[in-house]
């Protein structure tokens, strides 16, 4: 068997040489995948995943604009539309000066297991740009929206390719973007998800991420008779999965004692209790500052420069930041302070090598294609009102992507637990999220 993933993955590499993030977010579903394959008659010798891997379509384009002060730049725009066999292509954009092929190709990668396991009919894909939105005017940030979507609108549509936001794209960004395809098709539909309230947006969407890997997380500890309240939470980031997964947290009676951002973390004894989290929003939503402005509204909390918060003790950890920002050293310094789960927020956060050590400390671990499959799920849900031109309530949001999740965890559980009963959520998740989409593959052909 392993001769089998490596040749597989030896092609891979020489197809993708310059991916690394594609290359490694490949090597994780072909571990698993590929063994389920080989004992499964239906999928064995149709080279489905050599399919699976190679995008449908990607699609770059030059986005050039012009800043506050009349300068011109030019930034770099893509659409990797992965795989549509279930549903349109569906999947955030992301602007981050790191953006290239290799992080999309991952994302979009991961994007097709995930949006297969929310149950919901998506397909998968990606898109953004290098852009650095930070230190942006809001018109700034207006004009390089409109000239993205004035070339991303010929690739997407409400039943091809429906992109949602990701890191450095929120309601702001999304705004600006549905304004300028509404122009320029004359037609108001739901081409994009995260829209606000007023022109078709759903309620929950917003919180959807962060309560997801929550609820997710919840699900994991009710199969050791364990909850969240009482524990010891410890999160990365403080972007928009970062702050309502803490908000979930402190509803459910857990207490946060972290959070960070690209600069270092803060470390609050106390906990971040709701009226500290809600300056923390006006911080980074409003004000758009930096996360060490935390420790002078409250000194008693510390600020690590260039530090993850990885080291210090807790329950449960929630890396909600970005790729690769958990390495093999902090998975080891985190069991031996006692963290017994970790649900994944960010997509990828963990490296190969610190999942190793959760799987060797057998403890509870959630990759992000599983746990943080809420937002995209409630995504679907706003393309469902969308087409039903009507809203369903909070509550009504709120309670289906509760059963999604649980959906979800239920997945994992029958594809990876072992006769001991230890659940393996990265093989579950990954051939779970096989199954659906090569079956659609197989049923409609070679094309
Ligand atoms: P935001 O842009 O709202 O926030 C991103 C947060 O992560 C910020 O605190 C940011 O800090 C930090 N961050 C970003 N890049 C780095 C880096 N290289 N090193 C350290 N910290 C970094 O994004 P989201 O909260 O939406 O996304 C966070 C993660 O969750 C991403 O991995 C995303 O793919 C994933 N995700 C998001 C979903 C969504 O619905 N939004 C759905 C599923 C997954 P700084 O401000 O300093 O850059
Ligand atoms: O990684 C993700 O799942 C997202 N950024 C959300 C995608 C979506 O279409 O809502």
């Amino acid at each position: 068997m392993k001769e089998k993933i490596e040749t597989f993955m030896a092609e891979v590499r020489a197809r993708n040489t310059y991916e690394p993030e594609f290359i490694q977010a490949v090597q994780e579903v072909a571990e698993t995948v590929i063994p389920f394959i080989s004992s499964q008659e239906i999928y064995n010798g149709k080279n489905i995943l050599l399919r699976m891997i190679e995008p449908e379509r990607v699609i770059t384009f030059r986005i050039s604009w012009v800043d506050d002060h009349g300068e011109i730049h030019v930034n770099r725009g893509y659409r990797i539309q992965m795989n549509s066999a279930i549903g349109p292509y569906k999947g955030g954009l992301r602007f981050h000066p790191t953006v290239n092929l290799s992080i999309l190709k991952f994302l979009a990668f991961e994007q097709v297991f995930k949006n297969s396991l929310t149950t919901l009919p998506m397909g998968g894909g990606k898109g953004g740009s290098d852009f650095d939105p930070k230190g942006k005017s809001d018109a700034e940030i207006m004009r390089f929206c409109h000239n993205f979507m004035a070339e991303l609108y010929r690739h997407i549509g409400s039943n091809t390719d429906v992109p949602a936001g990701d890191i450095g794209v929120g309601s702001r960004e999304i705004g600006f973007l549905f304004g300028m395809y509404r122009k320029i098709r004359n037609e108001f539909t739901g081409v994009l998800t995260g829209k606000g309230l007023s022109w078709g947006g759903s309620l929950i969407r917003p919180e959807a991420t962060g309560y997801g890997i929550v609820y997710f997380a919840e699900n994991m500890l009710t199969t050791k008779k364990d909850s969240i309240k009482g524990k010891i939470i410890s999160i990365s980031g403080s972007g928009n999965v970062a702050q309502y997964a803490a908000e979930k947290v402190i509803q459910l009676g857990g207490k946060v004692v972290t959070i960070s951002d690209s600069s270092g973390y803060i470390y609050d004894e106390n906990g971040i209790d709701l009226e500290k989290l809600k300056y923390v929003m006006h911080l980074k939503n409003v004000v758009r500052g930096r996360i060490n402005e935390y420790v002078k509204k409250y000194p008693s909390a510390t600020f690590f420069e260039g530090e993850t918060p990885w080291n210090t003790p807790c329950d449960i950890a929630l890396p909600c930041a970005t790729q690769n920002e958990l390495n093999g050293k902090d998975a080891k310094a985190l069991i031996k302070n006692g963290c017994i789960c970790i649900s994944e927020g960010a997509n990828m956060p963990s490296t190969p090598e610190a999942i190793a050590e959760f799987h060797k400390a057998k403890i509870l671990f959630a990759p992000g294609k599983a746990s943080n499959a809420g937002g995209v799920a409630t995504s679907g849900l706003e393309m469902t009102q969308n087409s039903l031109r009507y809203n369903w309530t909070r509550k009504e949001v709120d309670q289906k992507l509760q059963q999604i999740m649980s959906s979800i965890h239920a997945s994992c559980l029958e594809y990876g637990m072992d006769d001991t009963g230890y659940v393996d959520y990265v093989k579950g998740a990954n051939i779970a999220g096989f199954v659906k989409v090569a079956d659609a593959m197989l049923a409609q052909g070679v094309i």
